[in-house]
């Protein structure tokens, strides 16, 4: 095709100069925007376990996109699957209609989900899985009649999303404080972040079961016949990965089910193998009554989310006539064919690298490599759990999350994508990352980390 005649793709091709961008429209998602248009950062291609920029420079990404690409970009089962879709089937209704795929994504979810978590809904990102998972939780307990259950228990340092569900069982001051009184009737249990005892733990810390016994005060204060559920990460992600402490999980799931109060596990980041289980739920050992997830379900290739539910909850609702619709929620794009198509493929793909299998024995590899890094300048913890690496450095004095961002913006001159949230390093490879990828990123911060001011 001649591009100078054609002026679709003459048009194409302008857009695509990083030169002649405009920066200005876009107005970015959490973003210092002033700041990143005067130095933008742009990420034209990528392939399994790199970047490449406009210009063809090679980065290693180390958190998997944003914590999502978990077998890799451009993975060939998920590519083929979109491509073939969009020319099969564009879009089809959820609502009263139905397209095979989205069926058979459910079904097969289903059978990695943990015990009995099997019905699902589809949304398109963690946020409106999130909040669609408290509105189940509402729902239900009024269904069985008990409505007065109307309570939402989340956590300090807690992430779920950005819509007013989620931002109001959070745990973010940043992400609440100027939007207004938020949903009503929260509560929220203290964080387990304990520097002063669990500092350099490898794997889960020794110390903070009792962390949970809050939960057991917040139902006095607000009496169980007021609570619906409790949500949290099992393990904190987006701020800064907080690892459960030992046996903390096991103490909330077990006052929850004496309470009648509903668990909710926010799997957004910890599920599709990112523990070196299907799910945190299979590698802790403790199953919730809802979980949300997101991100890895289609290997962040196409914007996809769901909540698992146990199915005596999705059966609570399936009574009245027939004819009426269960439940009043949905999205115009829940199963969208080519959400569902791309969560065929990343299956697919998860599968045949026996991903989550990898992931979960490579963390003794990944483990020894980020605690390598203790003792050098700042770094006053490091803490891991499959393959997810927190390195957190001391704030600059009078200017928090500047160290970090300056490891970051390092770390990428230096070939290597890392995120930083505050003054804490998130790692989170893809699982196909390999040894000496593992060895280039530590490699990397470690001379990051030693010239840092
Ligand atoms: N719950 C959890 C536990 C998450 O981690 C969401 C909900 C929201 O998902 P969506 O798809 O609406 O973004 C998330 C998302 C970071 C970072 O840098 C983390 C997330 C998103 C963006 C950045 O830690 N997590
Ligand atoms: N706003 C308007 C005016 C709409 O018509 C719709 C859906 O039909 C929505 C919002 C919700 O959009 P979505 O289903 O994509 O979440």
């Amino acid at each position: 095709m001649n591009t100078v005649t054609d002026p679709l793709m003459a048009h194409h091709r302008a857009a695509t100069e990083p030169s002649e961008l405009s920066l200005a429209e876009f107005w970015m998602p959490f973003t210092a925007n002033r700041q990143f248009k005067k130095s933008p950062r742009l990420l034209a291609k990528a392939s399994g376990m790199h970047y490449y920029t406009p210009q063809g420079r090679e980065v290693l990404d180390c958190v998997a996109g944003l914590w999502c690409v978990n077998a890799g970009h451009a993975n060939p089962h998920v590519t083929r699957a979109i491509q073939d879709q969009a020319a099969e089937l564009d879009f089809a209704p959820t609502f009263q209609m139905g397209h095979p795929k989205a069926f058979e994504l459910a079904s097969r979810l289903s059978t990695l989900a943990p015990e009995n978590l099997n019905r699902v809904f589809f949304t398109n990102s963690g946020s409106e899985s999130v909040d669609t998972a408290l509105k189940i939780a509402l729902a239900y307990h009024r269904a069985r009649g008990e409505g007065s259950r109307t309570r939402l228990i989340g956590r300090e340092r807690g992430y779920h999303g950005v819509n007013f569900g989620g931002i109001s069982v959070g745990g973010i001051p940043g992400n609440r404080k100027v939007f207004g009184a938020m949903v009503s009737g929260t509560d929220h249990l203290r964080s387990t972040h304990d520097l002063a005892r669990n500092a350099f733990s490898k794997g889960q810390p020794v110390h903070g079961a009792e962390f949970a016994d809050e939960l057991e005060r917040l139902i006095a204060l607000h009496d169980p016949s007021n609570i619906a559920a409790v949500i949290v990460e099992p393990l904190a992600g987006s701020t800064g990965v907080l690892i459960p402490p030992q046996g903390y999980l096991q103490k909330i799931r077990e006052l929850c089910t004496k309470h009648g109060i509903l668990l909710i596990f926010d799997e957004v980041i910890t599920g599709f193998g990112r523990l070196g289980a299907a799910f945190a739920a299979q590698r802790f050992g403790v199953t919730p009554d809802l979980m949300t997830v997101a991100k890895g379900i289609t290997n962040g290739a196409v914007p996809m989310g769901a909540v698992f539910a146990r199915q005596d909850i999705h059966d609570a609702f399936m009574q009245g006539p027939e004819h009426m619709i269960e439940l009043y929620h949905g999205y115009t794009y829940s199963g969208h064919p080519l959400a569902c198509a791309a969560g065929l493929g990343a299956l697919q793909a998860y599968e045949e690298g026996d991903l989550f299998n990898r992931a979960a024995k490579l963390e003794s590899v990944f483990e020894q490599a980020v605690h390598s890094l203790k003792g050098l300048p700042h770094v006053i913890d490091i803490r891991n759990l499959g393959l997810v690496g927190g390195i957190e450095l001391e704030p600059r004095a009078g200017e928090p999350g500047r160290r970090a961002y300056d490891a970051f913006v390092a770390a990428f001159e230096a070939g290597v994508l890392i995120r930083v949230t505050g003054d804490i390093i998130a790692l989170s490879p893809p699982l196909i990352i390999s040894e000496s990828h593992i060895e280039q990123m530590v490699g990397v911060l470690r001379r990051v980390l030693n010239k840092l001011q």
